[in-house]
């Protein structure tokens, strides 16, 4: 059998803040690397990975492709802001040939199963980790088995979902993701253009952001762990991405891991998401031994009122102490924020970006706070009357290019909240203070023009 994973053409996204950075790096698409990983561990299936970002293809280009390797099964991973994309990669399959079984997964399918099966287009949905259970539908189709009855699993013909396999929870168990089905020249990170790939130690999160989706932790054992990051610069990786929701989650598996890279003698370099409630010195200074050059710190606001609204279970002291010792042990800090969350001020955000202009982080990313499907924010939003009725459960069963995102707009209306944000971030990079400082820490011109590119990435959205 032949099977088929897809990385829609992103061309009617319905929201992304910042879409030519997304244009200046790509990542490569882990979930279906996860996937394909465990189909050839574990079946004798064909699988390839089309991944219609990274090469930059449209719907013309990708269906070119397709007719080329004239699979029987095609697989497409969706996040909600892409689904209008994925249906219509959807539509495209069975245009080719209607006798291709289409499968959905990701997150957005996780969240509106019924509403994702409801078209016409799709022959199954697969909700949580994919690996298991895409396995067994597959092995269920090549057997033509006339009531498919998975847990997880969604058909047309069984609308019925049981959530009972929807976590792996011993991920040591899986298979590594198998980097070798894309084409490694096509991905690049922002921070640096030498070969790169993304990994992931852990899924899920404990904490309960208010605005965030958070699913259950499962961590895999640092020993597992290393020996994917072994695997990754035996075969030339320089750059690896932690993509964990939360990295340091506990201090000492990530001080475990970076022994584990020193250990190695890995000359590599990596970058991760951590809180700034979970950090110390002895582990950053192993962290920057083992290669750690890059921090992102979700800060949100500096208003505590807001902190503690957004339960993001942070203060604005742990913050600091984060950036100055990051600054002091040589990791350069991204720190993020998002303005207009409930009960935030236009003296909040001021404060807000006064604040980072006193902390001077290598990095900052302004975006505004918006109202994602699944989260508290959002049932809050319905609850309050912000929003009249359940938006993006409409929008998932007819989703359209042009949808109207939400976002908590109760004391500042979007349209400024985007004006504040572009303004701040434009502000922060192109001040001559902070592009004299970033000139004399490069550490060699090639980085020099890797930053300068993504840096004109950056101003673009800021701008334009
Ligand atoms: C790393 C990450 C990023 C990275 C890289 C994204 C990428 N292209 O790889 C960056 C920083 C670029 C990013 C950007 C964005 N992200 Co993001 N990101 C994540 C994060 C933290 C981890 C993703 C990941 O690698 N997961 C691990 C892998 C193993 O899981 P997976 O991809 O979901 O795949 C598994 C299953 O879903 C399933 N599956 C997936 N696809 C398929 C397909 C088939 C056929 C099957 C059967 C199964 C299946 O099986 C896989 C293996 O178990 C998630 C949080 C999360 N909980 O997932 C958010 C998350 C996916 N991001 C989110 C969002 C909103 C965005 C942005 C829109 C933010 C923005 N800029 O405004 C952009 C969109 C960019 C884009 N083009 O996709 C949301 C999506 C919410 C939603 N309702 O869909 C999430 C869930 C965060 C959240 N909690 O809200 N993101
Ligand atoms: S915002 Fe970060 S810390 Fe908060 S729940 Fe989401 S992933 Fe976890």
């Amino acid at each position: 059998m032949k099977v088929v994973l897809i990385v829609p053409p992103l061309r009617n996204m319905i929201y992304c803040e910042y879409p030519h950075q997304e244009k200046v790096c790509y990542y490569q698409p882990i979930g279906l690397l996860y996937l394909a990983g465990y189909l050839k561990t574990y079946s004798e299936y064909e699988v390839e990975i089309l991944d219609s970002l990274a090469n930059k293809w449209g719907y013309k280009m990708l269906a070119k492709e397709l007719r080329k390797r004239s699979p029987d099964v095609v697989g497409i991973t969706a996040i909600t802001h892409y689904i209008y994309d994925a249906l219509k990669t959807a539509d495209l399959v069975k245009k080719i040939s209607s006798r291709i079984k289409v499968c959905l997964g990701g997150p957005h399918v996780s969240i509106y199963p019924y509403e994702t099966i409801c078209h016409k287009q799709v022959d199954a949905v697969i909700v949580g980790d994919g690996e298991r259970k895409f396995f067994k539908l597959l092995s269920a189709w090549e057997k033509e088995e006339e009531k498919i009855s998975i847990p997880g699993v969604l058909t047309k013909d069984n609308q019925k979902l049981s959530y009972d396999d929807y976590f792996i929870e011993e991920l040591d168990n899986l298979p590594f993701p198998d980097r070798d089905l894309v084409d490694p020249n096509k991905y690049r990170s922002m921070v640096s253009s030498s070969k790169f790939t993304t990994l992931l130690t852990s899924r899920g999160c404990p904490y309960s952001c208010t605005f965030c989706k958070s699913e259950k932790l499962r961590l895999r054992s640092p020993k597992n762990v290393i020996k994917e990051i072994v695997e990754c610069a035996k075969n030339g990786y320089k750059i690896i991405e932690i993509y964990d929701e939360t990295f340091n989650i506990s201090l000492k598996r990530v001080e475990e891991i970076c022994k584990g890279i020193i250990n190695h003698d890995l000359k590599i370099n990596w970058m991760s998401r951590m809180r700034v409630d979970k950090i110390n010195e002895n582990m950053l200074y192993l962290a920057k031994r083992s290669g750690c050059i890059l921090i992102s710190f979700g800060i949100e606001s500096t208003s505590q009122q807001v902190l503690n609204r957004i339960k993001k279970g942070i203060t604005l002291k742990q913050a600091e102490y984060a950036i100055r010792l990051c600054r002091k042990v040589g990791i350069e800090t991204c720190a993020n924020f998002m303005l207009g969350s409930p009960e935030e001020t236009e003296e909040d955000i001021r404060n807000t970006i006064n604040w980072v202009k006193k902390m001077e982080p290598d990095y900052v990313q302004y975006s505004i706070t918006r109202m994602l499907p699944g989260t508290k924010l959002y049932e809050e939003a319905i609850k309050e009357s912000l929003l009249q009725k359940d938006v993006w459960k409409k929008f998932a069963l007819s989703p359209t290019s042009d949808f109207d995102y939400p976002c908590w707009t109760k004391s500042i209306s979007k349209e400024r909240l985007l004006l504040l944000s572009r303004k701040a971030q434009r502000n922060f990079y192109f001040n001559f203070k902070y592009l004299s400082r970033r000139l004399f820490s490069v550490s060699s011109i090639k980085k020099l023009i890797n930053d300068l590119k993504s840096g004109w990435a950056i101003l673009r959205d800021a701008v334009f």
